[in-house]
């Protein structure tokens, strides 16, 4: 396969501490010899790639950023350049990864008990159990505060019905962290595979994120132990604070593809000959590339800033969302520009700016969609919300 060397106009390199840039270039060779050769065709035949799932332990990426219980420990910047170059391969791959640390194993730091700390996380760490996150409903996506799946207390346990939709690793996932009303108030709940009235069912015939298990979650008359509920948080604010961590390696993942797709439009652009010269010689071209690469390097000083807010605790909420919501944006269209300089190139998997252009699709919707990220913004901005 052929080698990946980045995008850095700006000598942005420079910012990073030679360990940073040691876990990237660990992750981008990872990507390159073991992703790239497979992914279009985990891509086609809508399947994951789950023999990588302990190579990527092996290279420590599930929970990077989280000190102890078995896991690396590592600063907020160099899990960022992880998740850029897992989403270099793919946005599936990144998702992957990004719902096993930021939404399975952070709830059960921040928000569980010593005994499920203890139990979960350093397995989680080594990929032996995978974790999957059920908040939105089929009606209430968005509005993950209208959820209408319940916990009853009974007994010495609790009892769930409902059900979860659009769930990444659903049907491959040990556990779930599932989101339910106990008495009106939001509660999270770790439920286990296998407990009877507990099902998955896969989602197939998708555009974007082929290479990803999407799954429904179902739950009748579930009955879970009493020491399955996340003690020390209730209320949206549990579930929103787990989004925090996942949008932020968004922000680096989105980079991820756009530089993939800036590479192949370059590289295509110089090679491909149109009225006997070049098109990476047409102005209209060099406008389309320009426009990726000044993108590109405005994306990666946000991310960095956000990575060393992150850092010293001085990250909010709507800083994540203008990182989710730029980077995500332009990466976007940085794949559609780039199908555009591929001509009718694009409509074959041999290239792979198609692919990332449709994942992206899905990335600008999930996790909060862009316009709620919109307003997430113009709500830090002005004092006044506008999501009602
Ligand atoms: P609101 O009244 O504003 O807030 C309720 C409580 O939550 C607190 N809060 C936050 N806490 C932590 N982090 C945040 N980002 C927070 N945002 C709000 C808030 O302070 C309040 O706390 P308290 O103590 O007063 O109770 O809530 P709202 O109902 O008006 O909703 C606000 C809104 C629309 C921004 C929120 O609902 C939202 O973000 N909606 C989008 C839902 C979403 O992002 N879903 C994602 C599902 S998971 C997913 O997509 C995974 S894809 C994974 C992959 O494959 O990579
Ligand atoms: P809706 O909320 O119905 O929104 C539809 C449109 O209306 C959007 O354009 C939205 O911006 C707009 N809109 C809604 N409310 C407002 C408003 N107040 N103001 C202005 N515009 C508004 N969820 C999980 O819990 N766990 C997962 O692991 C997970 N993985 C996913 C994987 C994939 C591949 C996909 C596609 C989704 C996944 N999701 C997951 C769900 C995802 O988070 C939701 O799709 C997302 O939050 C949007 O919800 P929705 O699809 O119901 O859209």
């Amino acid at each position: 396969m052929k080698t990946f060397d980045g995008v850095d106009y700006l000598e942005i390199d420079g910012l990073f501490s030679e360990e940073e840039i040691a876990v990237r270039d660990t992750i981008r060779a990872f990507v390159t010899d073991r992703v790239m050769p497979v992914i279009e065709k985990h891509n086609r035949e809508g399947t994951f790639p789950a023999n990588l799932i302990p190579e990527m332990a092996d290279l420590g990426v599930y929970g990077a950023n989280i000190q102890g219980y078995g896991c690396p420990g590592l600063n907020n910047v160099a899990y960022g350049l992880i998740m850029q170059e897992l989403e270099r391969g793919d946005s599936g791959l990144r998702s992957f990864v990004s719902v096993q640390g930021g939404l399975c194993m952070y709830p059960i730091l921040a928000y569980g008990s010593e005994e499920q700390k203890n139990k979960w996380l350093p397995e989680m760490a080594k990929g032996k159990v995978i974790g999957c996150f059920g908040l939105t409903e089929a009606d209430f996506g968005s509005n993950p505060g209208g959820m209408i799946t319940t916990a009853k207390k009974d007994g010495n346990g609790y009892v769930l019905n409902g059900s979860k939709m659009w769930i990444t690793n659903g049907g491959v996932a040990h556990i779930a962290i599932v989101w339910a009303k106990l008495d009106g108030r939001i509660r999270g709940f770790i439920v286990e595979k296998g407990t009877p009235g507990y099902s998955t069912r896969d989602i197939h015939g998708k555009f974007s994120l082929r290479a990803s298990v999407t799954s429904e979650l179902s739950f009748q008359d579930c009955r879970i132990p009493a020491d399955a509920i996340l003690p020390n948080v209730d209320g949206l604010k549990g579930p929103l604070g787990c989004l925090n961590q996942a949008r932020y390696g968004i922000a680096w993942g989105g980079l991820g593809s756009a530089m993939a797709c800036y590479h192949e439009a370059l590289e295509y652009s110089k090679t491909r000959i149109q009225f006997d010269r070049p098109i990476a010689g047409f102005q209209m071209v060099q406008e389309k590339l320009a426009w990726m690469i000044r993108e590109i390097t405005k994306g990666q000083l946000l991310a960095l800033q956000l990575g060393r807010l992150k850092d010293a605790g001085k990250l909010k909420p709507h800083h994540v969302s203008l990182g989710k919501m730029n980077n995500i944006e332009i990466a976007l269209k940085i794949a559609r520009m780039a199908r555009e300089v591929l001509g009718a190139s694009v409509n074959t998997d041999e290239y792979q700016c198609g692919r990332h252009m449709c994942n992206l699709e899905s990335v600008y919707t999930y996790e909060g969609t862009h316009d709620i990220h919109t307003l997430v913004i113009g709500e830090a901005v002005t004092g006044i919300p506008a999501y009602k």
